[in-house]
């Protein structure tokens, strides 16, 4: 997969060097390009900002470095890629977002800073190129960048070869179809007691089917505690008997 980002502020990408994405670049399963937003610019102060028309605080991103930016990586390239602008006013990035844009080939990530871009550039680009305007969250960031970085981990480890064996894709609480919405329970490892504090002991006992039950009232009790609209959103086939009494213990509606 190839992403582009364009960002007045490329240095916030550090973190794509290592880890997980930073492996996965160097073997070329990810290939990420950084740009300059003032790069477009041509003015001595390489300005991107205005004054919002109607009035209002802050400023606003100028058009034009943006479509100079958005036409340079678009330059020789036969299929464009899937244009994505993080803001708080756009569609949720869920995990079957995750899904959806870890099968295309080519992503371009728009880092707003301010008030946000000028709406024309979306609505350009709109005629042009798949464009969603994301919101990773219900607050309200310094600029687009730290969203990028949360969208490209997310994506990034969906990507074949990028989280190997010992990690598994297909339990994850939010992955749609596993677990049925729930969040997981709580996990443990060696030592058997730490500062007085044990392993619950059904987890040693060897007993498969007992294990698989407990972690499921484990994340049923997590899911009520942390979450109670995913509960409320659940299908009433996807709770047996056995969940109920654990759901009715907590005083669970439903
Ligand atoms: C803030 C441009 N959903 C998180 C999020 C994403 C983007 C922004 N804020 C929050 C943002 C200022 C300018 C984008």
């Amino acid at each position: 997969m190839r992403i582009d980002i364009i960002s007045i502020f490329p240095e916030y990408f550090a973190p794509l060097d290592v880890s997980l994405i930073g492996k996965a670049r160097e073997r070329g399963t990810l290939d990420v390009r950084l740009h300059q937003l003032r790069d477009w610019t041509h003015d001595i102060h390489r300005t991107v900002d205005d004054t919002p028309y109607g009035g209002g605080p802050g400023m606003v991103m100028k058009p034009e470095p943006w479509g100079e930016a958005i036409d340079a990586v678009l330059a020789g390239e036969a299929e464009g890629p899937r244009l994505i602008v993080p803001t708080p006013s756009g569609r949720p990035f869920t995990q079957g977002l995750a899904l959806d844009l870890a099968a295309e080939p080519w992503l371009l990530f728009a880092c707003g800073r301010y008030e946000g871009i000028d709406s024309r550039v979306m609505a350009e680009y709109g005629s042009r190129l798949r464009v969603d305007e994301v919101s990773i969250g219900d607050y309200v960031l310094a600029g687009g960048e730290v969203a990028v970085l949360v969208m490209v981990e997310a994506i990034g480890r969906l990507l074949p070869g990028v989280l190997g064996n010992a990690q598994s894709v297909s339990d994850d609480s939010f992955a749609p179809g596993t677990m049925a919405n729930l969040l997981e329970g709580p996990v443990f490892t060696k030592p058997p007691v730490w500062r007085g504090r044990e392993v619950p002991p059904i987890l040693l006992s060897g007993h498969h089917g007992k294990i698989a039950r407990w972690r499921r009232d484990e994340a049923l009790r997590r899911t009520a505690a942390n979450r109670p609209e995913l509960l409320a959103g659940l299908g009433p086939e996807t709770l047996d008997k056995h969940d109920r009494a654990v759901l009715a213990e907590l005083d669970f509606p439903g």
